[in-house]
């Protein structure tokens, strides 16, 4: 068996698991009922007595949390203490309307730490390595979230921060690097670095990779992994939840551990809101079970997944989900085909002269949906070779239409272009249809 951090909770007997799960959740119920409004109106709107909850499977009764609820509710309103017992706050930008504010009690972050902790020692960190934290150390809990579990593991870490790719290289030689966190994007444009800097990679120290925080694919794992010669594991999490540290793969690779003893996690039809089965894709729903200051019940994430209920072999007996595939807000309609960008990004990878950054412009001529994908060739692609070019071209139309059902038009982009995720997350949709009305 692998080295787990509290293998007293990660590899717990599931009927053990199932009775600490429903007295965590009795308490956060009877909390979030007497501190929090909203909750109190809704549990009394269906009928609902959190004191007489006597199965964790009674869970589908309760009504679900949105991001709509969070808007509303901005900044504090969710919250379940006094803000004079908050330690801590960050924010998610999100996409549109207002940021959502998580808070933290000094517990609470005492709990996230040992979270992040979990899964830096499943994804193969330890306290005789060097962590570097190329993750933005601010409002959003990347960075922050990391650096804690970092410590707690005992790790030398080192609070790099986003940017300064160059910075990030130099430090990497010089401090010998052994782990690095960051987006997945952001480990291949730092990639694309070493291969400008002509930086030997074989001579670094780097070992194991934790990425994380926007939507990638198995191919380009397998790019992180060959350009800068370590294994990368998968990391999800978000702000509503409590930042990174949800989940994370152990080095089988092969699915994301859930901490199950802190979260409750269900997959529903994002159509219907019915609860599917194990095995079955669709939204991944969280209900918190130890946090104070920002419980959540039933959170509607808008991830994309499904649960992955068989036995590990690395013996944490912790559910797995598998990587997400996309956001129920961000699945592509192009032509009434659903279309995950993720998707195009396995795709790319997949085909030869191409590289996954990449954009995907969408717009409206008449009453047809028009579909632009901008891709970066790789260097090699000689740039004033037309023939080179129009073969990949088709190649690259053929396959998306045949893969994807729906008939995109590539157009290939000078190398280094597009923007790289630096700073955040990439941005890769333009849908200017709603624009064009
Ligand atoms: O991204 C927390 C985090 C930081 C996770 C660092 C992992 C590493 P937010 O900024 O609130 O929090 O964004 C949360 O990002 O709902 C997903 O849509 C997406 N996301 C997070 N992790 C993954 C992942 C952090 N491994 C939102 N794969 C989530 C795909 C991810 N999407």
């Amino acid at each position: 068996m692998r080295e787990c951090f509290e293998p007293r909770y990660e590899t717990m007997d599931r009927a053990e698991l199932g009775q600490l799960q429903l007295e965590r959740l009795q308490e956060t119920l009877a909390r979030v009922a007497r501190n929090v409004p909203l909750y109190r109106k809704r549990f009394a709107e269906h009928d609902i007595d959190p004191e007489a909850f006597a199965d964790v499977v009674d869970l589908r009764r309760l009504p679900f949390t949105t991001k709509a609820d969070l808007r509303e509710a901005y900044p504090y309103g969710l919250f379940a203490v006094p803000l004079r017992d908050v330690v801590r706050l960050h924010a998610s930008s999100g996409t549109s309307g207002k940021p959502v504010v998580a808070g933290y009690t000094r517990n609470d972050v005492k709990t996230w730490s040992r979270l992040v902790a979990r899964v830096l020692v499943a994804a193969g960190a330890g306290r005789d390595d060097v962590v570097q934290i190329a993750l933005g150390y601010g409002l959003f809990t990347g960075g922050m979230g990391f650096h804690y579990g970092a410590e707690a593991v005992g790790a030398a870490v080192i609070p790099a921060s986003s940017g300064g790719t160059r910075r990030q290289v130099a430090i990497m030689q010089d401090y010998r690097t052994t782990v690095f966190v960051a987006t997945p994007s952001y480990a291949l444009h730092l990639a694309e670095t070493l291969d400008a800097m002509e930086v030997n990679v074989n001579a670094l120290s780097l070992r194991y990779g934790l990425f994380g925080a926007e939507i990638w694919s198995e191919a380009m794992r397998g790019a992180i992994e060959d350009r800068l010669k370590l294994t990368a594991t998968d990391n999800y999490g978000l702000s509503e939840i409590m930042g990174p540290g949800v989940a994370g793969e152990c080095l089988e690779r092969a699915g994301m551990h859930v901490s199950e003893d802190h979260f409750l996690i269900e997959v529903v039809d994002p159509a219907t809101g019915a609860v599917l089965s194990d095995g079955e894709e669709g939204e991944l729903v969280i209900t918190t079970l130890t946090k104070e200051a920002f419980p959540m019940i039933r959170y509607r994430t808008g991830d994309i997944t499904r649960i992955l209920p068989e036995p590990c072999p690395c013996g944490r007996t912790m559910r797995r989900i598998a990587r997400i595939v996309g956001r129920c807000d961000d699945m592509l309609i192009i032509r009434g085909v659903n279309v995950f960008p993720s998707r195009i990004e396995s795709l790319l990878l997949e085909i030869e002269g191409t590289t996954p950054n990449y954009r995907i412009v969408l717009d409206r001529k008449g009453a047809l949906d028009e579909a632009l994908v901008e891709v970066e060739p790789t260097e090699e692609l000689l740039f004033d070779r037309v023939s080179e070019h129009q073969a990949l071209l088709d190649k690259l139309e053929r396959r998306f239409a045949s893969e994807l059902g729906v008939g995109l038009t590539v157009r290939l982009v000078e190398p280094g272009s597009l923007a790289r995720g630096q700073e955040g997350k990439t941005i890769r949709v333009f849908d200017r249809r709603r624009l064009a009305g």
